[in-house]
């Protein structure tokens, strides 16, 4: 029989988290992305979502996504035992609102599968979602603190979790659900305009991070994740989850304002 259509989906931590408080959600923003997660007639998913505000001041504070000195860090494991647990705050109530909208959502934390080698993934064992996706759940992940076989510890984005999946089930579409419209390109009379198309061009324009302290790379990695799974021949787009119902449309196939790289042939 052939397997209903599946759709990855990223939720970003501007969007699920406040920027300027440091490790609150934005709790109606979240209640509506699950329940739009969660509608009638959604597809298969697996659901990933960002650090935003419960992990990433940590990570920047512990020095996480670097190297640690070569005379070692002293505070590197416990802070990472700090951002491990915050973000696992996060992650209980992305589950628990996803539970709450009537789905069947069920953690899948990367810790226990993923290893990082000197701040890269090194491996991603993927059994454990395909086994849960078999089951009929939703597996949910996130952005997460995982082994690195260098340097002790090290960040695992959310954004190369979907690129590895991407890889492993290869869905309709990965969904980036930002607090932007899409990658905004270079002003136009003072103006940034939203890129519809995303190319290596634009990609390679855009500065390394924006905004609030972000150790993955921010749009630019984000981006960088949505060629790489445009290469490997599936659609990825880059949309706002401000905009009420923009999320449900998309992970229905309906082209939704934002921006795509579109997929090379498979
Ligand atoms: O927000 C970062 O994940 P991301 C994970 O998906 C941590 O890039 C712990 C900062």
């Amino acid at each position: 029989m052939e397997e209903a259509p599946l759709v990855i989906v990223k939720l970003g931590g501007s969007v699920i988290t406040r920027k300027s408080d440091e490790a609150r959600t934005r709790a109606k923003v979240l209640r509506r992305l699950a329940e739009e997660l969660c509608g009638p007639g959604a597809p298969r998913l697996i659901v990933l979502h960002g650090a935003g505000s419960f992990g990433h001041p940590g990570a920047v504070r512990w020095h996480l996504a670097e190297a640690p000195p070569p005379q070692g860090d002293p505070h590197r494991t416990r802070g990472a035992a700090i951002v491990s647990a915050e973000v696992r705050r996060l992650h209980g109530e992305v589950v628990k609102e996803l539970v709450d909208a009537g789905g069947r959502p069920v953690s899948v934390p990367v810790a226990g599968v993923a290893t990082n080698r000197a701040g890269k993934l090194g491996g991603l064992d993927t059994g454990p979602f395909r086994r849960w996706l078999s089951a009929g759940f939703t597996p949910v992940s996130f952005g997460d603190v995982v082994l690195d076989d260098r340097w002790g510890c090290s960040i695992l984005s959310a954004d190369t979790i979907a690129l590895e999946l991407a890889r492993a089930f290869h869905p309709e579409r990965v969904l980036f659900v930002s607090d932007v419209m899409g990658v905004l390109g270079p002003p136009i009379r003072g103006k940034r305009p939203v890129v519809a198309e995303l190319s290596p061009e634009v990609v390679n324009s855009l500065s390394p991070t924006v905004g609030a302290p972000d150790v993955t790379g921010g749009i630019r990695g984000k981006a960088e994740a949505m060629l790489a799974i445009a290469g490997i021949g599936t659609l990825a787009g880059l949309i706002s989850g401000l905009s009420d119902g923009a999320l449900s449309r998309a992970i229905r196939g309906e082209a939704v304002y934002g921006s795509w790289a579109k997929a090379a042939a498979r």
